[in-house]
């Protein structure tokens, strides 16, 4: 195939990257076949709606699928290039669970012929792709696969992480740089030809082995400096000082850049992807380890503060502030405040109210729980006691004069103007 060529592309696993990334392949004007195992989403996507909350996602899918560019489907079929966007969670012990790329690859052996390119996307443990590779070398002993034969390889395999942010995820794709590692520097050239197509950042290419652990280490990064953050605010509890004022200040050192506290760290990326590290090198990683046992420890912190406050106003309302792992989303996955929220609704059976602009009903954590969706408004109105668990910009935009007399637990710091009424409330108490 001449570079002028438009390949057809395979893209498997529609979910919050693979979806996108199909959507703005098909734009570029290669013809997109989507695979997913779950049949609704195929039926949605063909007819131009979406099953996830993104930024101008709807419009592009709709555009691309009414075009006959992107149409999905429950099986592979033969194309040029094959791109595999599918989960890689992980198992018991926090062990890497790569099955469902391994049966993606199974799923596409068949159909590979001689031109063909294979990427990986999905977040890995270092070594996936070649185990990938030696998998689609054992089906397809006709073919002469790279890093394996001394002749030009039939196929191309490489390691092409995302690194986009849910929430600006169309526009990331496009203009964020990528690493493009290759099992073979000619797989990473053929690679770095196909994103070149719709990839305005600047594309760097590697091996395989060092652009999977690129990727690990990205999130790894965010989330021990995350946890730095998180430390000072449990510290900060314990000295009575307010850490978002700390920040701020340390802040304004030229070479300081302190992020910030909140619930813990959710989602399913910067909670899970340390522990490729860590699975791989447990010896050798004893900081990133740390760092994600102080992010998963502050879910508990939150739960502790939260209940002395409860504790201390028996009989009022909670509001709970948010459900989505970070601002303006809908995505619930390994949320702090989710997990917050259901803890709190099972320990004070009808006194909490969720309060999640993203949600239309609480989701199967809550079930058989006495606990209500509400929206903002009939929190403001029926709930003295709120705790933010989430930014989003429709709390951060409540006036203060409509918060005022609340008794606040503010995780995220939306409220910086919030007055300190629990302090208030404990000194009109006599002692004892
Ligand atoms: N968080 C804090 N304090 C902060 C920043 C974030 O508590 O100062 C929390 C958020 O509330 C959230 C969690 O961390 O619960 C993760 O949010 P995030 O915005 O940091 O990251 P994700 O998970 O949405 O996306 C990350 C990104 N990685 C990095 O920034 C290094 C994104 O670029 C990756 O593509 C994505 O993971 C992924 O798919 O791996």
């Amino acid at each position: 195939m001449l570079s002028e060529e438009k390949p057809s592309v395979c893209v498997i696993g529609l979910g919050y990257i693979g979806l996108p990334t199909a959507a703005v392949i098909a734009r570029s004007g290669c013809p997109v076949l989507g695979i997913d195992i779950n049949e609704q989403v195929v039926d949605t996507i063909n007819s131009g709606k979406i099953h996830i909350e993104e930024v101008d996602l709807d419009g592009l899918v709709q555009g691309v699928v009414s075009r006959n560019m992107l149409r999905a489907s429950l099986t592979v079929e033969p194309s040029d290039v094959f791109v595999i966007a599918v989960p890689t969670p992980f198992g018991e012990n926090h062990i890497p669970d790569t099955s469902f790329v391994m049966t993606a690859a199974t799923n596409i052996a068949k159909d590979l012929k001689t031109g063909d390119t294979v990427i990986l996307e999905s977040t890995c443990p270092v070594g996936t792709t070649e185990k990938m590779r030696d998998l689609i070398a054992e089906l397809r002993p006709d073919l002469k696969i790279p890093g394996l034969t001394q002749d030009i390889p039939d196929i191309a395999i490489a390691y092409c992480p995302e690194r986009v942010l849910p929430g600006r995820i169309l526009e990331e794709l496009i203009q964020n740089d990528r690493s493009i590692g290759g099992i073979t520097s000619r797989c990473a050239r053929k690679a770095l030809g196909f994103y070149r197509r719709f990839v305005r950042g600047e594309l760097v290419t590697t091996s395989a082995r060092a652009a999977e652990m690129t990727k690990l280490v990205e999130n790894s990064y965010r989330d021990v400096n995350i946890a730095f953050a998180n430390e000072l605010s449990i510290i900060a509890d314990h000295m009575d000082l307010d850490v978002w004022e700390v920040i701020r200040l340390a802040n304004r050192h030229p070479r300081v850049n302190i992020l910030q506290p909140g619930p813990g760290v959710g989602g399913h990326c910067i909670a899970v992807d340390p522990w490729f590290i860590i699975h791989s090198a447990p010896e050798q990683s004893p900081l990133i380890r740390i760092a994600r046992e102080v992010n998963d420890g502050k879910i508990g912190h939150v739960l502790e503060q939260a209940s002395l406050l409860i504790d201390e106003l028996p009989d009022e309302s909670i509001a709970c502030f948010g459900l989505a792992f970070k601002a303006n989303i809908d995505d619930f996955r390994e949320s702090p405040a989710l997990k917050i929220s259901a803890k709190l609704a099972k320990r004070y059976p009808g006194r909490i109210k969720i309060v999640e602009p993203y949600a239309s009903k609480l989701p199967a954590e809550f079930k058989d729980m006495d606990a209500e969706l509400i929206d903002i408004d009939q929190a403001l109105e029926t709930c003295p006691i709120i705790i933010t668990l989430t930014d989003h910009d429709m709390f951060k935009s409540i006036p203060l004069d409509e918060r005022v007399s609340k008794v606040v637990y503010d995780t995220r710091g939306i409220w910086p103007d919030q007055p300190d009424n629990f302090s208030a409330i404990n000194e009109l108490k006599p002692p004892g």
